[in-house]
């Protein structure tokens, strides 16, 4: 009896060795990206990893793989949620068909300012729809920037709604933005990010739509010259982890990795307003027409983008709480 409990024990204590030991072991994060290397988003990924390996004696490392090469957002997304990808960082409008709560903020027109974004989804009701991602297999760590989405195409310049009508207009794959565009007179085609730029070229699709940093680093400005100020969306981007790796993780390394995502935060901001305006200026170089719109118009346009994706009392409550945010 003595020496098969010495042996139960001693297998505990040998179980419990290679545990510690096996949490000890480095690991590096996979994160998947559909930027090129210097595009805030990639850099503000690098940083966190930085500051993980800095605080785990480079026990925790990430690893960012930039410019697609895990793949196109929709794609990356399920690998995510199977645990083959660790992270990824990718738009609010590629998990619109799967986590409901991220329709919200991509909703046209929604936010006053970046300023009132910020306040949004800094604040209680943005950790209230990051909490949403658990119930698909992720985990939502942080916000980044995306500034303000508009449409550029090649065919003219967008003045008024009467404008929109029959462009062919590339559109992220998510049903909301398809019903955008529609809600706008133009015809919407859902393609990954990695396709617009010969599409365009092609003539597959006349135009699509998105912030000066996309329009730019993507080089789409060269064959879709016209840019309009629509800024019809602030549809931000996310940092998710697969929870298959988060829940593998010790509470303490969890910690960590959320505290490290949050304090890439501020880093990213403050490269965003850099980068911004840089690829602004490059963009106005390259001779792209830019024009400003009255958005009146626009925005009445869009009702019944609220009429059908703002119908359940949790979404409604969701929309008047943001709108409430001073
Ligand atoms: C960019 C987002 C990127 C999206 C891309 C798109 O940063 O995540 O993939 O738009 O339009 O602004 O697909």
């Amino acid at each position: 009896m003595k020496s098969f409990v010495t042996l139960l024990a001693s297998t505990a204590m040998a179980l419990i060795a290679g545990l510690s030991a096996a949490n000890a072991q480095q690991v590096t994060l996979r994160s998947a990206e559909i930027h090129p290397d210097g595009y805030p988003t990639v850099e503000a990924v690098k940083y966190m990893g930085e500051l993980l390996s800095k605080e785990t004696n480079g026990r925790i490392n990430i690893k960012v793989f930039p410019s697609g090469q895990l793949g196109e957002e929709k794609d990356t997304i399920q690998q995510t949620q199977f645990g083959v990808i660790d992270m990824n960082r990718i738009n609010f409008a590629a998990l619109n068909n799967i986590v409901p709560e991220t329709r919200i903020p991509a909703l046209p027109f929604l936010f006053r300012s970046v300023d009132h974004m910020h306040k949004v989804l800094d604040g209680a009701i943005g950790d209230e729809i990051l909490k949403a991602f658990e119930s698909h297999g992720m985990i939502g760590l942080a916000y980044y920037d995306s500034g303000a989405r508009s449409f550029y195409n090649s065919k003219r310049p967008i003045k008024t709604l009467a404008d929109m009508k029959g462009l062919k207009l590339r559109v992220q794959q998510s049903d909301l933005f398809i019903d955008l565009v529609k809600a706008l007179g133009a015809n919407p085609t859902p393609m990954p990010y990695g396709e617009v730029y010969s599409g365009l070229q092609t003539g597959v699709v006349d135009g699509a739509e998105n912030n000066w940093p996309s329009y730019q680093s993507s080089h789409h400005y060269e064959v879709a010259k016209f840019y309009s100020l629509t800024e019809h969306s602030m549809v931000p981007e996310v940092l998710v982890m697969s929870k298959k790796t988060y829940d593998k993780m010790s509470k303490d390394d969890q910690a960590l990795i959320r505290k490290a995502a949050k304090e890439s935060v501020a880093k990213m901001r403050e490269l965003w307003q850099a980068n911004e305006k840089k690829s602004e200026a490059v963009v106005r170089e390259a001779g792209v027409q830019i024009n400003e719109i009255d958005k009146a118009e626009f925005e009445k346009a869009v009702e019944p983008v609220y009429a059908k994706y703002v119908t359940d009392p949790k979404m409604k409550d969701l929309v008047a709480r943001i709108r409430a945010v001073k």
